[in-house]
């Protein structure tokens, strides 16, 4: 296993819309482990393609705090098939935009239709922490990224910060 790079806004690959995974074969779960690897390392509870520039429709996630004996889930082409009225708001942050935190509202419960590492359907309804982590990072496979559903003056702040930081850097 590698770790991977994770790229940060104003990154353009992380407002991209990824393409669906085609076949689950030993490229595909090889990056799916370096994904879940560099997740652990950042350390982060969710991790999506794009953000180490894969434009795959895939996605990692382990809530399991530290100390606990580790439970990654791995997703292939995710799809929400049913999302609960009641919502629930969570303080979020993004390894593509560190040390940032607001929060967000987002429905509760989702219904995920998805496809497993062994490249089996699976579908799995999820609430708390991993419903918001799983909407959450969906969204990066869609170019979405959580700051867009904080107030307009919020997101160009923390943009501005980084565009900043980027240019400092190159
Ligand atoms: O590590 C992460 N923590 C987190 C906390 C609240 C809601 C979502 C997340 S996901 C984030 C890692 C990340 O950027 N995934 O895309
Ligand atoms: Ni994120």
């Amino acid at each position: 296993m590698s770790k991977l790079d994770v790229i940060l806004i104003p990154d353009r690959r992380l407002r991209q819309v990824c393409e669906p995974v085609t076949k689950v074969d030993g490229a595909v779960r090889r990056t799916l482990d370096d994904m879940l690897e560099t997740m652990y390392a950042a350390p982060g509870i969710g991790l999506a393609a794009p953000q180490v520039g894969v434009m795959k429709r895939m996605l990692v996630i382990d809530i399991t705090r530290e100390g606990e004996p580790k439970q990654p889930y791995f997703f292939i082409n995710p799809k929400v098939v049913w999302a609960s009225e009641e919502v629930s708001t969570y303080q979020e942050g993004c390894l593509s935009i560190p040390e940032y935190y607001e929060d967000v509202e987002r429905p509760a419960r989702v219904r995920v239709e998805y496809v497993d590492h062994d490249g089996s359907e699976q579908e799995i309804v999820a609430e708390g922490l991993l419903s918001t982590c799983l909407q959450h990072e969906i969204d990066h496979l869609n170019g979405v990224l959580f700051i867009d559903y904080i107030s307009r003056l919020k997101r160009e702040r923390v943009m501005k910060k980084f565009i900043k930081r980027a240019k400092s850097v190159a």
